[in-house]
């Protein structure tokens, strides 16, 4: 009969598991170690360098970031891939250069991530994990780019790149107004504040029984503009005297009280030493939020270290320890290989090929005196129109298509690059120019442009005598 066949079956293949193991031998496997982590990847939105406690912001709170921050490996020269909001996210989650399928630009209409690219939301779906985008899309708007057409199973958010905090009218229909999977949301039903209420739909998908590993981007919109801060913390910061800071630093205080509450979420659920969180920033401060990016120069839109290089940190307990700095530069690419290596998939396998490489080998395991190996020295590069930039080791390279050479720095001597160096150091500038040109062969034209004032700007903010916040910030 069928019911005897099947506890036949499974007799069989106990007696079987008996013999594979041997009876002495048949230890239970290390669960915690094997199994596959949970993936939270935190993104923020426009945040200075150093408007962190753990990046040494005198002004502002951060104290659940800055308690995330020691128990995480630190990476202290990450890069994002592009300096603006949609492209850093289409490099992000596709683990290519974005300029490898023409989403050099930021969207403009109705664009969106090319469909022939994919996500690594489908790559861990193959790879048995429940997947939820919870915040901002900003990779397209049409049907065909939503989220859940992408990998992702579950969507709350906007589709779009920005939006006031507090509720929208049941009127508006864009791409500013939160749905829930397909469904747009009674927002003054919901919520009051858009911060909080993106690590209440967070915590709810950690907290959903599933026996299945699942994988949150959660994407915050705050601190881009508009400045709109919770009366409470507005009230804290009064004793900051420019008006806008005190928004931004009461929009960070409510940014860092919420992702607390996620991580208290992902403590509650009994999984935190086999989740791997990841925290980045999509971009350098902008100069149009009163955020502050400490020692760089540039700020977001530029290809300086202003623009692209952003605080981030990894904390997996189970697997790595925290504590660790990283001084070797890193991308955002990197995450992509790091978190398929994490849910024991192949990244070499993955098709198409990965820009970026796994980070884990390169951490300090838990128990480990030393980390394994060490980091590959790899040119970096990135391209938005008229300028462009390459760096590799100490060296950078930045040119700009209206200007007679390109400028050379040196980051370890100059990292305010302050001292264009490229007439002393001709080898190395057209090492670099180089190697640029070569990588640029690998690219497609990009399928959109976002026109003439924006391609100005790029030339304006990559000019030697542009210089100074003030005078960065007259070029949003
Ligand atoms: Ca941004």
């Amino acid at each position: 009969m069928a019911h005897d066949g099947a506890v036949n079956a499974l007799l069989q293949a106990f007696l079987f598991g008996l013999l594979l193991c041997g009876l002495s031998a048949c230890q239970a496997p290390e669960l915690d170690q094997e199994a596959q982590p949970n993936i939270l990847l935190i993104l923020i939105d426009d945040a200075g360098y150093v408007d962190f406690g753990f990046q040494g912001s005198v002004d502002l709170q951060t104290p659940h970031l800055d308690r995330l921050a020691e128990e995480s490996v630190i990476f202290e020269q990450a890069y994002v891939s592009a300096s603006v909001c949609s492209p850093s996210r289409a490099g992000l989650l596709t683990g290519r250069y974005q300029q490898r399928f023409g989403h050099e630009f930021n969207l403009k209409g109705n664009h969106g991530l090319p469909l022939q690219e994919k996500t690594l939301a489908e790559a861990l779906m193959q790879q048995g994990y429940r997947t939820a985008v919870v915040g901002k899309w900003h990779l397209g708007s049409s049907p065909e780019y939503h989220p859940m057409q992408r990998g992702f199973q579950h969507f709350t958010g906007l589709l779009g790149g920005s939006r006031s905090y507090f509720p929208m009218s049941v009127e508006n229909t864009g791409p500013q107004r939160l749905q829930r999977d397909g469904q747009f949301l009674d927002e003054e039903e919901e919520f009051t504040y858009l911060t909080d209420f993106l690590a209440a739909e967070a915590a709810r998908i950690i907290q959903k029984p599933d026996p299945r590993p699942w994988f949150l981007y959660l994407a915050y919109t705050a601190p881009h503009t508009p400045m709109h801060p919770r009366e409470d913390w507005y009230q804290h910061f009064q004793s900051i005297e420019v008006e806008g800071r005190r928004k931004y630093a009461a929009m960070q205080a409510s940014l860092d009280q919420s992702i607390g509450a996620v991580l208290e979420a992902v403590k509650a659920s009994g999984e935190a030493d086999q989740t791997l969180v990841v925290f980045l920033n999509d971009n350098g401060g902008a100069t149009t939020n009163h955020s502050d990016n400490g020692p760089w120069r540039g700020m977001k839109g530029s290809k300086w270290e202003g623009g692209i290089r952003v605080p981030c940190m990894m904390r997996w307990p189970n697997r790595f320890q925290g504590g660790q700095k990283i001084e070797a530069p890193i991308s955002a690419l990197d995450l992509f290989p790091t978190a398929l290596a994490a849910a024991r998939a192949d990244p070499q396998s993955w098709q198409p090929e990965l820009d970026g490489i796994n980070l884990l080998p390169f951490l300090r395991d838990q128990g480990a005196k030393a980390r394994k190996w060490e980091f590959p020295k790899r040119p970096l590069f990135w391209r938005r129109g008229p300028a462009a930039a390459v760096r590799l080791g100490d060296w950078k390279l930045i040119r700009v298509d209206d200007q007679e050479s390109p400028l050379l720095f040196n980051l370890a001597e100059d990292p305010g690059e302050t001292i264009n160096l490229a007439s002393q150091h001709q080898d190395h500038t057209e090492n670099l120019l180089a190697a640029l040109q070569n990588w640029e062969q690998e690219l497609v034209e990009p399928l959109w442009d976002t026109g003439q004032y924006w391609r100005d700007n790029q030339r304006k903010k990559h000019r030697m005598d542009v210089i100074g916040r003030e005078a960065e910030r007259k070029l949003p």
